[in-house]
């Protein structure tokens, strides 16, 4: 019976992922956003493995046949022509061959492309279109560490919040005071067409992602211009832990297929970055948190962002901390792990990133702390993922206090997620 439900689920998550895909790329979801994006795409990659390997390595390699020369990964590549998502290539002006957006997002296709490596069947295929993709994984590192950490910290910032894939959490609300709105070109959103506006990032917001978007514009989108002439520059625990846990996972596959020198620079990279994240823990919040490098203070905002890190090989003790810290919050909210502490007054159970849970965060939090030991934590969040599914459908986000879908609906990486922590429970 059980294992019917299971398949019936996995079904259903093959046939959302079919209806986004557009041959060599999946949208995220139709209306809300048109277009391929980064992340999605690495993370959906897994999804479509365990039905149609090809395909899963295709919407990776669409992605990077897109990469800029500097080495940079775009958050956003316009394939087609669509209006229904804002702002658009017209708004972004790269002059790029195919239109894309100017900034990045999360380095999740290391991890990715090394996952999808080592559980292909299909070896033969894997080896050639894992060795085509690794000088390109390796060139969008090294452009993270040239151009986001300039003095050679060993973590890179974002320079938007959009890069973070985190848009509008609580962690950048006191940066963003810096971020001034004149001379703001007048714009009319279009999410707010799709998803209900009390989900979505406020007026106030959106004016600063534009004018940041129109300040790097006016810099003609040179990124060795562009991290000390922004406003906004955060070192993000999550952004890096996935950084860093991609350049492992690159590193290890590197030297599996002999490419030694990749292999090398991208472990240095993982080490370097570990070390430094220590500066960004809070024994007060168990968990780390995002360092504002405008004025060199750590923020005082526990999001899930900190939580990340149990992705990459932090310290043992780090590890059991933000297990527990997860334990904690799981005792307030019914469905874990939500965007932001509950126990802060600016927690939104509703509003995108400011307290929702999401499942692309869940599988990443799930699969670092089972593969350090924490099992029980691991499953609880798989569960209450499989859980949200079941009542909700695969929705862009959910309310970890009542588990109502918000957002899109018949979301991509969602579906993505669910096949993954379906298949893994078995
Ligand atoms: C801006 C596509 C993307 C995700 C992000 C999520 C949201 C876009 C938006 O949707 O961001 O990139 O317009 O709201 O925050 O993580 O990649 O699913």
């Amino acid at each position: 019976m059980i294992s019917l439900a299971v398949n019936e689920t996995i079904a259903r998550a093959v046939e959302v992922l079919r209806e986004n895909d557009h041959g060599d790329y999946t949208i995220p979801t139709k209306g809300l956003y048109p277009f391929q994006w980064n992340w999605d795409s690495c993370l959906t990659a897994l999804g479509l493995a365990h039905y149609d390997e090809a395909r899963a390595w295709t919407e990776i390699e669409t992605l990077f046949a897109h990469q800029w020369p500097d080495g940079m990964v775009p958050h956003i590549v316009f394939h087609v022509l669509n209006d229904s998502y804002f702002p658009g290539p017209e708004i972004w002006r790269t002059n790029r061959p195919t239109a894309t957006s100017g900034i990045t997002q999360p380095a999740v296709a290391g991890f990715a492309v090394r996952r999808l490596f080592d559980r292909a069947k299909d070896k033969e295929l894997a080896a050639e279109r894992a060795r085509a993709l690794l000088p390109k994984i390796d060139a969008w590192h090294r452009w993270f560490y040239e151009n986001r950490d300039p003095r050679g910290e060993g973590l890179v910032a974002i320079i938007h919040p959009w890069e973070s894939g985190r848009d509008n959490s609580i962690d950048w609300d006191d940066a963003f005071e810096r971020v001034p709105t004149e001379g703001v070109e007048a714009y009319t959103r279009r999410d707010t067409l799709h998803a209900d506006p009390a989900h979505r990032p406020t007026k106030a917001q959106y004016d600063r992602y534009l004018w940041l978007l129109q300040h790097f514009r006016a810099l003609g989108w040179d990124n060795a211009k562009l991290h000390d002439a922004s406003p906004f520059q955060i070192v993000d625990p999550g952004f890096n832990a996935i950084l860093i846990r991609s350049a492992a996972d690159l590193a290890d596959l590197a030297e599996t297929l002999g490419e030694m020198e990749i292999a090398k620079a991208n472990r240095a990279r993982a080490e370097k970055g570990l070390l430094a994240m220590e500066r960004l823990w809070s024994d007060a919040h168990g968990q780390y948190l995002c360092l504002d490098r405008v004025i060199g203070k750590l923020v005082d905002s526990a999001s899930v962002g900190g939580i990340l890190p149990v992705f990459s090989a932090i310290p043992k003790p780090r590890i059991a901390a933000i297990a527990a810290t997860i334990e904690r919050i799981a005792g307030k909210a019914r469905y874990i792990v939500p965007s932001h502490d509950l126990d802060d007054p600016r927690f939104d159970a509703k509003r995108y990133w400011r307290g929702p849970v999401w499942l692309v965060v869940n599988y990443m939090i799930a699969d670092g702390l089972a593969a350090s030991g924490h099992t029980q934590v691991a499953q609880r969040i798989t569960r209450s993922s499989v859980d949200l599914i079941a009542e909700s459908g695969f929705a862009e986000y959910y309310d970890p206090l009542s588990g109502e879908p918000l957002g899109g609906g018949r979301f991509t990486w969602t579906a993505a997620m669910v096949i993954e922590f379906l298949k893994s429970e078995r």
